[in-house]
């Protein structure tokens, strides 16, 4: 059959389960949006490149399978930059394809022609120049099979304009790209990880997002269950292990709680699973754990060892690991170490100040979490709010915490909860937005418009860049400069003025009601709610220094 370079691309997308793209047209790749016309998929028409780029993300975050943005070229691809850059370091299966300029015209300086592939190199798994429609065939189902093997990742491919134009004459379709088979598991290597374990008193689980993208949060709670085994998790791990757990100690790092970094302190070996010893994380990390041995087990065989030297490295898909290690363990109580957790746990509890008080950042938290269906979905954005959420947030599954870890990218939070709530339309969605976060890609609110999206945003609204303020107080001498905002925008005015319901919770007589009501009403909305300005976020470790050196804080610090 003959057939058009963009046709191919659709229809090599609908076979590869593609239902929903986000994007934004443009010269350069407006053959590619011909030709979804009249497709199967649906186009949700996002207001920014890297909103686009982000929507992607929420869908694939929300599910766990590859989805996918399109771009023009040019300034379409380098608005989208941001949002490959996070899903590489987040390990996100996003597909971005983008439309090039023609072929002959690549190196001249031609309008919107920017080299994509050379700007996508170090942010991407993988990366593709299409330069005939018959390259196609292979790159799309490539681009797929590459996002989602081993370590998920961003893929780009690029097409230049004449490519989406060509015809191709073909006999039949590739087969979808699908996941390469998973390593092995070492039946020797997972008999010595089961023995380390067993010969120990004080083993801890440190679990990230591998575990999550392998599908491995049951194994992870049988094996934590039958072993006795304690459980940290990175801020991407959030929701592997539900929170009540008796096993579970919370988030470790920077803002984890003192008891979960000084259990880190004592533990004598360290499993981490789908880790990759992030500097949040661990601290200094020549005093990561300096009690304990070193088990890593992770998908990526560039991990072991990267940063920490482990005394057993398994190169392994975590749910296969997990699933071993449950197979060869023996039931344990390990009594005096659970005793020892429960001691430290009553000892150096989180504090939460202001749980009651909706107007306060674990109260509105709390309040929101205890109005939603167990199943709703919580992205955020960076800054105190998210780690308020990271801490306080009762998370009870796996994919139900969305949040850019790595790149710790403003402006994640309302396009990542759009795409959430187009791949998953039967859940509400909650984005916990910062007053400086939300503005980055505010615009978006007229996608949630668009799309009638279920979406709230709670927006923490402190008039200030405040984890910035919060360093510039703590270790910057209190000189406070450029964390302030004198400008302080009526967010719940510009929510109407974009078309959806916008509140101020401040201004209701009661603001538990409204926010029941409000939160229970299908379609998109924003809670604006003023916060103190000097609330920080502790326990904080200062960068760079050594987890089990948190400084604690009185909730509200002196105003300036
Ligand atoms: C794109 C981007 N620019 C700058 C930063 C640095 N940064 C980290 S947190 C933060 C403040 C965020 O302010 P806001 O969204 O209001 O959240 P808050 O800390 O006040 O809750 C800044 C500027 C960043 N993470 N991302
Ligand atoms: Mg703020």
């Amino acid at each position: 059959m003959q057939i058009r370079g963009a046709d191919l691309i659709t229809l090599l997308l609908e076979r590869q389960g593609i239902t929903t793209i986000a994007g934004i047209p443009g010269g350069a790749n407006l053959p590619m949006y011909d030709a979804l016309h009249g497709s199967g998929i649906r186009h949700v028409l996002a207001r920014h490149e890297q909103g686009a780029g982000f929507i992607a993300q929420g869908m694939a975050r929300a599910t766990g399978k590859p989805a996918v943005c399109f771009g023009t070229s040019g300034p379409g691809a380098t608005n989208l930059l941001t949002a490959i850059a996070d899903a590489k370091l987040d390990s996100i299966p996003l597909v971005a394809i983008t439309g090039q300029v023609p072929l002959a015209l690549i190196g001249t300086d031609a309008f919107q022609e920017i080299d994509t592939y050379g700007l996508t190199v170090p942010i991407t798994k993988h990366n593709f120049l299409v330069r005939s429609a018959g390259e196609l065939l292979e790159a799309i189902p490539d681009a797929f099979r590459i996002a989602t093997s081993g370590r998920p990742g961003p893929v780009v491919v690029d097409v230049p304009k004449d490519v989406q134009n060509a015809i191709l004459d073909i006999d039949r379709l590739p087969e979808p790209g699908r996941p390469d088979p998973k390593p092995p598991l070492d039946e020797a290597q997972m008999r010595r990880a089961a023995a380390m374990i067993e010969q120990t008193e004080r083993p801890l689980l440190l679990i990230g997002a591998g575990v999550i993208a392998a599908d491995g949060c049951e194994e992870l709670r049988e094996l934590s269950r039958r072993a006795s085994l304690p459980v940290a998790a990175t801020l991407l791990g959030l929701g592997a292990m539900r929170h009540e757990d008796p096993l579970f100690l919370g988030m470790v790092g920077m803002h984890a709680a003192r008891y979960t970094n000084l259990l880190l302190e004592e533990c004598d070996l360290l499993v981490g699973i789908g880790i990759r010893f992030d500097d949040r994380a661990t601290g200094k990390l020549a005093e990561f754990c300096p009690r304990a041995r070193i088990l890593h087990i992770d998908i990526d065989a560039s991990e072991l060892g990267k940063l920490k030297q482990p005394c057993l490295g398994i190169e392994a898909d975590a749910r296969e690991a997990l699933a071993a290690l449950c197979a060869r363990l023996k039931p344990a109580d390990r009594t005096a170490w659970r005793t020892r957790i429960a001691q430290m746990r009553d000892a150096h509890p989180l504090a939460t100040p202001g749980l009651d008080d909706p107007l306060q950042p674990y109260g509105i938290i709390r309040h929101t979490a205890s109005l939603l269906p167990e199943d709703a979905i919580v992205t955020t954005d960076v800054g105190q709010h998210q780690m308020w959420a990271a801490q306080a947030f009762p998370f009870t599954r796996p994919r139900q915490w969305l949040t850019s870890g790595g790149l710790g990218t403003m402006g994640f939070g309302l396009p990542a909860a759009i795409g959430a709530a187009l791949a998953q339309p039967d859940r509400t969605v909650v984005c916990f937005s910062g007053d400086g976060s939300l503005l980055m890609n505010l615009q978006e609110l007229a996608t949630a418009a668009e799309e009638g999206v279920n979406v709230k945003v709670i927006l923490l609204n402190n008039s200030h860049l405040g984890l910035v303020r919060q360093q510039q107080q703590l270790f910057y001498g209190g000189r406070y400069h450029a964390s302030r905002f004198e400008a302080r925008p009526d967010f719940a005015a510009l929510a109407r003025a974009f078309g959806i319901e916008g509140h101020d919770l401040d201004a209701a007589d009661a603001p538990l009601e409204v926010l029941a009501e409000v939160l229970g009403r299908p379609g998109p909305c924003l809670i604006n709610v003023p916060i103190a300005r000097e609330v920080n976020v502790y326990p904080m470790v200062a960068p760079g220094g050594a987890n089990r050196d948190m400084i604690e804080g009185v909730a509200h610090a002196p105003s300036h």
